[in-house]
């Protein structure tokens, strides 16, 4: 069973992950997570904690010479930025008396209501897990699931910025330049939106604000009948829609044309049925589902957008209330960033391929990346006969 788990707090020694069932014999090439790693640490709008980390993964167990050995991968990156917080964040001595602790919830983070939840009128042990520096232990864990679905089915997942504080592309993003849109620092796939964006990012900063945006996250050559229609649990849609979900300030998730689709007519909704006879494989003229039917996947390209609220530590906060007096105060304001969309297109790539990966496992199965990978060519042979 593919399966991960994190461990880590944002200002504590650093971040864990364990990734289990990855076939013996697939690549886990320590230089492609790193990759991955510094990808999400980039963007226009982050604040001055990205200066400060430079992540980068230690793997501590489950490969060698860069392959799986099919036993858990343990993966460690530590938190430079533990140096500066030593007294508050010692995982073995208590914590300097009265430091650091948060009174003042901020509205939209998890503070009050996982103060609630721990009965706590310091919501610091929240915060530090709810922060989103834990998504760097899901791109790592995003990294291995990716080199897997390329190594094993030739699956290859891209993403790319499509809206950033009220700045939207027209039209749908070009495949090709999303492999590209790297180079931006606002992970656009066309550079006339930059300027904008950038004009967007230092306002809301002047004022103390935030902003959301809109990622579409994509993946092709994915193979017909991941995901099950018998049960809801198994549906793929559904999965990879709580994967997506689970994104730090994402508030919406849609797969293909779903939001639109609800306000048209069924004729233009659903994708038309036809045969590729050169090909031997069932085509589809549009994509509106976005590879999905039934929950399973059709074949098509599967394509999904994140919504993105701003993120909630506000330089100029908003009201909240003082955990002790119950006063009136303004919400906590710490260093943070102003914006977050660009790197959370790299996140939505690692949750992707985590959501991918145990449904391509549950299907073709294999210990090894060599029965995986013959069990994946039966298959296709069976599907060109149907
Ligand atoms: C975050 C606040 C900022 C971000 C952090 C998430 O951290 P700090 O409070 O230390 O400045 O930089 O993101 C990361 C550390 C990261 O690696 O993405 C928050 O409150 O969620």
């Amino acid at each position: 069973m593919f399966r991960f788990l994190t461990a880590g707090e944002s200002h504590g020694p650093g971040l864990t992950v364990i990734v289990e069932g990855i076939p013996r014999g697939a690549p886990a090439r320590k230089a492609a997570i790193d990759a991955d790693l510094r990808r999400r640490q980039q963007g226009y709008g982050r604040g001055g904690r990205m200066k400060l980390e430079t992540d980068a993964v230690e793997i501590r167990g489950g490969v060698r010479g860069g392959l799986a050995t099919g036993a858990p991968v343990a993966l460690f990156i530590a938190n430079r930025d533990f140096e500066n917080w030593r007294e508050v964040m010692d995982p073995v001595h208590p914590p300097a008396g009265g430091k650091k602790i948060i009174r003042h919830p901020r509205p939209g983070h998890a503070d009050l209501a996982g103060a609630l939840k721990y009965a706590t009128r310091d919501a610091r042990d929240v915060l530090e897990r709810a922060s989103a520096r834990e998504t760097g232990a899901r791109v790592a864990a995003g990294s291995l699931a990716k080199q897997l679905l390329a190594a094993a089915a030739g699956i290859e997942i891209r993403s790319c910025v499509t809206a950033l504080g009220g700045v939207r592309l027209a039209g749908e993003p070009d495949w090709a330049a999303m492999a590209a849109c790297d180079a931006s620092p606002f992970r656009v796939t066309e550079p006339a939106l930059e300027e904008k964006m950038k004009r967007a990012v230092d306002a809301a900063r002047v004022a103390g604000d935030t902003l959301g945006g809109v990622i579409h996250v994509e993946a092709r050559g994915v193979m017909p009948g991941l995901g099950s229609h018998i049960q809801w649990d198994q549906k793929l849609d559904g999965r990879i829609a709580q994967a997506l979900m689970s994104i730090h300030a994402v508030k919406g998730v849609e797969l293909g044309d779903g939001i639109a689709a609800a306000g048209s007519p069924g004729s233009r909704v659903h994708d038309e049925i036809r045969y590729d006879k050169k090909n031997r494989r069932y085509a589809r003229p549009t994509n509106r589902a976005g590879g999905l039917e039934g929950g399973i996947t059709n074949g098509e390209p599967l394509v999904a957008r994140l919504y993105l609220k701003p993120i909630p530590t506000l330089m100029r906060p908003l009201m909240s209330v003082d955990f002790e007096t119950k006063e009136a105060v303004n919400a906590q304001k710490e260093r943070s960033d102003t914006c977050v969309v660009p790197a959370a297109g790299v996140i939505a790539e690692a949750m992707l391929a985590l959501a991918l990966a145990p449904a391509l496992l549950e299907k073709f199965g294999g210990d090894s990346l060599a029965s995986l990978q013959a069990n994946l060519a039966a298959e296709a042979a069976r599907l060109r006969e149907l």
